[in-house]
This record gives structure tokens, sequence and C-alpha cells, in this order.
């Protein structure tokens, strides 16, 4: 029987991957770990505390559990891990490492680690960026999550163990807030619109970014998990996005459902970063390979995210 641990399960995506794995593979063969405590345990899911620097409870939750295969989640983001970037380093790091090591001790079947577009740096190509290309980044983040890519590309080389990945670009939803990244502003300004109060941008105006949409983030991962082993060329060099937008683009999409909505641009650190990350992505790897297909325009993501927070801000 399949038992998934996933970690990092109260963040953004990890929130939403718990919830869709129970719904595909039933809820006994998932157990949700975080570093943080949950709100409210609600009894739907096994909850068990886990830090993922600390190796030896990780071994301890792999046995006593069953766990068969591991969606890795927990990460500090671009944003957290400029203003901390030893606790960036620890958690996506050694937390990285120390879940690759146990899962091949453990003879875990498979390790899913997502990556992001924050390993590409100021001298990637930024339009179309492709899959293989120039890993420099400046940030933390970026550093780790290539040191991340590697450590998969080890493992799966000289352990065979079955590693595998994609690079997120930011993701647009509205269950679980994201916690301090630079994409955040685009999941922030619908809320804004939504409770119609003016928003504050901390990015340029003409700052493209690639992005997609939840449910079409969850497929990917969740197709890549399921894909036949001898398809998959590569490990975690697997770009996904299903568009590009700056932040006036998505203002612009907002003000055609509420046209009083007000923005201002006041950017901040995180500017410096949107600069060093791709404008557009190359995602052929992923087609080829398992057939990776967005299902949510940009039209259908502003739909499904304004009708989605009314429902949860304004009529609850
Ligand atoms: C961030 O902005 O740090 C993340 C990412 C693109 O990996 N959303």
């Amino acid at each position: 029987m399949t038992r998934i641990l996933v970690t990092g399960a109260l963040g953004q995506i990890g929130t939403e991957l718990a919830a869709e794995l129970s719904a595909r593979y039933g809820k006994s063969s998932v157990v949700i770990s975080d570093v943080r405590k949950p709100d409210e345990v609600d009894g739907k899911l096994k909850f068990v505390s886990l830090d993922v620097t600390d190796s030896e409870n990780i071994a301890k939750v792999l046995v006593e559990n069953e766990i068969t295969d591991i969606f890795h989640m927990a990460a500090i983001l671009s944003a957290s891990g400029e203003k901390n970037p030893a606790l960036a380093y620890r958690v996506n790091s050694d937390g990285t490492f120390n879940i690759l090591e146990e899962a091949r001790k453990a003879g875990i079947n498979r390790v899913m680690i997502p990556s992001t577009i924050g390993v590409f740096g100021p001298e990637t190509p930024r339009i179309n960026t492709p899959d293989i290309t120039v890993l420099r980044p400046t940030t933390m983040y970026g550093i780790t999550k290539v040191n991340a890519e590697l450590l998969a590309l080890y493992y799966r080389d000289k352990f065979d163990l079955d590693v595998r990945g994609l690079r997120f670009p930011g993701i647009i939803s509205y269950l679980t807030p994201p916690s301090a990244g630079t994409t955040d502003y685009a999941v922030d300004i619908f809320y804004h619109a939504v409770q119609e109060k003016d928003y504050k941008c901390y990015l340029k105006k003409d700052t493209p970014l690639p992005m997609m949409y939840m449910p079409d983030a969850l497929n990917a991962l969740i197709q890549l998990f399921e894909a036949k082993r001898e398809n998959l060329r590569h490990c975690l060099e697997y770009n996904v996005s299903a568009y590009s937008f700056t932040p006036e683009e998505i203002y612009g999409k907002i003000r055609e459902v509420y046209p009083d909505f007000r923005i201002t641009y006041e950017p901040d650190f995180r500017q410096n970063i949107a600069e060093t990350w791709p404008a557009s992505l190359d995602t052929h790897f992923a087609k080829e390979d398992w057939n990776f297909t967005p299902q949510y325009d940009l039209k259908r993501t502003v739909d499904d995210m304004i009708m989605n927070l009314k429902r949860i801000l304004i009529h609850q």
C-alpha cells in the first residue's frame, strides 16, 4: 500500500497537495508533517510534528508510519531566505540532504522535491529560459535549491533512489497564503481587490515573472509522481508554468472586474530578486516526458480566484 509523507504540509502548496493526495489515494495513505502545529487538528489526516533538520526524527517517522513515498515540500522561500540565510541553508540544504539520506536508508520508493525558478540568476537567459542552462542564483534560496537539484541527481545516480521534481514558478492560490516569497504579490493583490482595499505592490509595475494556478501546480506534481520512471530523462530539471505577467498586467485584468481597484508601486528588496529570475520559461522537457499541459490560462485563473475569494472572504 502507498503511504505518503508530506513535509511542509501546512504551507501554501503543502496544504492543498495533502488534500489532493488524500482525495486520490485515500485518507489513510497520507501522513502530513510540519515544524509548526496546525491551528486545529481536524482529524482528517494524520499529523506528525517534524523538523526536517532533525534526521533522527525523520528516520523514526518513516518507520513508525510505514512510509513508502515522500513529497518534500518544507522550504524557506526567497524573501524570508534573504532575511535569515542561515535558517534557509539549514532547512533547505541540510533538510533536503536529511530527507534523501533517510529515504535511501529506509528504502523509500519515490522522493518528490519541488525546485523553483529561484535556481536561475542574472546570467541565465531571461526569456523562454531553457530547462538546462546557467544556474548561478544570487539568493540563498536559489543556492540551496541548486544544491537540492544536484543532491537529487547524486542520490539518483549513486544510489538508484527515484527522486523526481520540477521547477515551480509563482503559484497563485486562495486557500493558504504563501509564506514570504518574491511572487506572493500575485496572491495578495487578489485579497486586496476582493476586500476592496488599495494595494501597495513591492515590485515595479513592469516586472514579468512566470506563474501558474494551484490546480495546475498540483496536477503537474502528481502527474510527475505517477509517471513511469523509464519515461523520465531528467531529475528536477523540469520547468513548469502556465503564463507570465507583470504587476501592471494582472492589475489590468483584476480591474476589469473591480474598476475602482487602485494600486501603487513601492519596490523593495524583492525587486532585486525578481530581476534575476526568468520572465518566461521553456517547459518542453515536462511536456515531452510526462505530458505537462496546464488547464488554466490567465483569464480562467483570475475568474476562479475572484469567485473563490468572494466566497471565502465576503459571503462566509
Ligand atoms: C518565491 O517567490 O520564493 C517562490 C518561488 C518562485 O519559488 N514562490
